[in-house]
């Protein structure tokens, strides 16, 4: 019997695709940087279909490639082009088991849409804050693969900071569970820690325990003209210490990037400020009723004081707020329809910020010179997304030739800084060398053993984070 009958045996053929037509879009990743081939694209309705799955393709030998939402950026979703991995869709384990607005928790399975979470918490009164560009589309299940990041990081912490514990189904399909939503619990190896971020490759996760939070009842919203990028860094010390961890977003978003937005986003609009280079968008809010726009405008007033701030729009209804969202939401998908871009998600220590925009910048004038700096991000994380636009009319050749020698002396740079070449999109495929290239020796060894240890076969998720010995040149 060849493989494919095998599988529908086992899963039954409602649960499986076979066709082009039904795989294609499991096959392409969000970027469009791989496509790939696959033997099936499963879909499990339940987690005893996961486990009989992964031990099924673990005694075969069969490469299991996990999938969420498929909004990834670095390829982690996409299988090889060998055509004979199998693509594990999480898509119908889509329930929420439970919501505890009490204990503050949630229980929800991997291919609930982050929406869907947002929503259930909403609807239990209370805030679950996790929020990214894609969240009407990622999966929290790919969240807690990728330990997503997004613009809410300041106040509540990564992904791995909002789950207290995960359901997984291991290599060889065992079932690790801790659901129970304890806050404490010092049993052994933090096994929950340690899925969370691994991107498919340690365990397929099937559900999650996640901390819920109260609902802000004050926000305040605003658009802000900066005199340059230090002066973001000086304003939220300002904000901070004015309003401690009431402050829950500092994006930066340069004028390119906004002039982008306007030209290529239908529904954007402009907030008419005095052009400035940068800008900032800040929210803050608190669980209490309070003042929350006079707060924000008295330090923004004092930093106007010091020359920090040049200008700045407070929302002063919700479609206000939401249309300074948009302004910075957009960033990627004007960027996209400005053309090719070499993307570089990177981090610094939050002070570093301006000097990693003003080294970088020089690097992209030498090394890219058809194209303009777009870095723009969660600078209160001390993460940019240092990428890099091609300019109109530029010869498309020589700019994507320029990718390995800018990604080398970005990289180069953040790693001379004290940071990251990888802030929040993980590994994946796309920056596997750049991990054996960036990481210590010692703990490139330790993940190959904890590897070794979870996944002797090497059935999950193959060539993502890491590549097997053979692989290596
Ligand atoms: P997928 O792309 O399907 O998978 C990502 C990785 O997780 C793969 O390695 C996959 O194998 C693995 N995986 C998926 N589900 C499981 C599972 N159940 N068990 C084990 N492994 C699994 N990211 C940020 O961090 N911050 C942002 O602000 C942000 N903004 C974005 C904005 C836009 C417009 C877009 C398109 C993307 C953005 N992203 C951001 C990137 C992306 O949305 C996140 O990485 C997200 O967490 C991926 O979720 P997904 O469900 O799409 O996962
Ligand atoms: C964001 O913060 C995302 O908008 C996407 O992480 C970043 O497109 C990018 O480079
Ligand atoms: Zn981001």
């Amino acid at each position: 019997m060849d493989l494919r009958a095998r599988l529908t045996r086992l899963l039954g053929a409602e649960n499986l695709k076979f066709s082009a037509e039904d795989t294609a879009r499991y096959l392409t990743d969000h970027r469009r940087l791989y496509t790939g081939k696959a033997l099936a694209v499963a879909m499990p309705r339940d987690v005893p279909q996961v486990s009989a799955l992964l031990a099924w393709c673990n005694d075969a030998g069969i490469g299991v490639v996990p999938q969420g939402g498929n909004t990834g950026y670095c390829g982690g979703a996409t299988p090889d082009e060998s055509g004979t991995q199998v693509v594990l869709s999480l898509e119908r384990l889509a329930r929420i088991r439970s919501v505890d607005a009490d204990a503050q928790t949630m229980v929800a399975e991997a291919g609930c849409v982050l929406a869907q979470v947002q929503g259930a918490a909403a609807s239990a009164g209370c805030l679950f804050p996790l929020s990214l560009g894609s969240e009407g589309s990622c999966q929290i299940g790919g969240n807690l693969a990728t330990n997503a990041g997004g613009t809410a990081v300041l106040r509540y912490g990564m992904t791995r900071d909002l789950t207290l514990g995960l359901e997984a189904v291991l290599a060889d399909g065992s079932v690790v569970s801790n659901l129970s939503g304890l806050r404490k619990d010092n049993t052994g190896y933090d096994l929950t820690g340690l899925l969370v971020g691994s991107e498919g490759t340690l365990g397929v996760i099937t559900a999650a325990c996640l901390k819920l939070y109260p609902q802000p009842r004050s926000r305040a919203c605003a658009w802000i003209a900066l005199r340059d990028a230090r002066a973001a860094v000086e304003l939220l010390a300002g904000l901070r210490g004015a309003l401690g961890d009431r402050v829950t977003t500092c994006e930066l978003v340069p004028h390119v990037a906004l002039e982008l937005v306007l030209r290529h986003i239908p529904e954007a609009r402009d907030p008419g400020l005095s052009p400035a280079a940068w800008y900032l968008l800040v929210e803050v809010t608190a669980v209490e009723e309070a003042d929350l726009d006079a707060s924000l405008e008295r330090v923004l007033a004092a930093a106007a004081e010091r020359g920090i701030v040049l200008d700045a729009a407070l929302a002063r209804s919700e479609r206000q707020r939401e249309d300074f969202w948009r302004l910075r939401e957009s960033v990627p998908e004007a960027q996209r329809a400005a053309g090719g871009s070499l993307k570089h998600d990177v981090s610094v220590p939050v002070a570093r910020v301006p000097e990693l925009i003003e080294r970088g910048a020089a690097h992209v004038a030498t090394l890219a010179p058809e194209g303009f700096l777009v870095a723009y991000g969660h600078a209160g994380d001390g993460n940019l997304h240092f990428n890099v636009n091609q300019r109109p009319g530029a010869d498309a050749a020589a700019f994507r030739s320029r990718e390995s020698a800018l990604k080398r002396a970005i990289h180069d740079l953040v790693a001379e800084m004290g940071g990251s070449f990888s802030a929040e999109h993980g590994i994946g495929r796309l920056k596997v060398e750049e991990l054996e290239r960036y990481a210590a020796p010692s703990e490139l060894a330790a993940m190959r053993a904890i590897k070794h240890a979870l996944d002797p076969r090497g059935i999950l998720n193959p060539g993502k984070v890491l590549r097997a010995a053979r692989e290596r040149p």
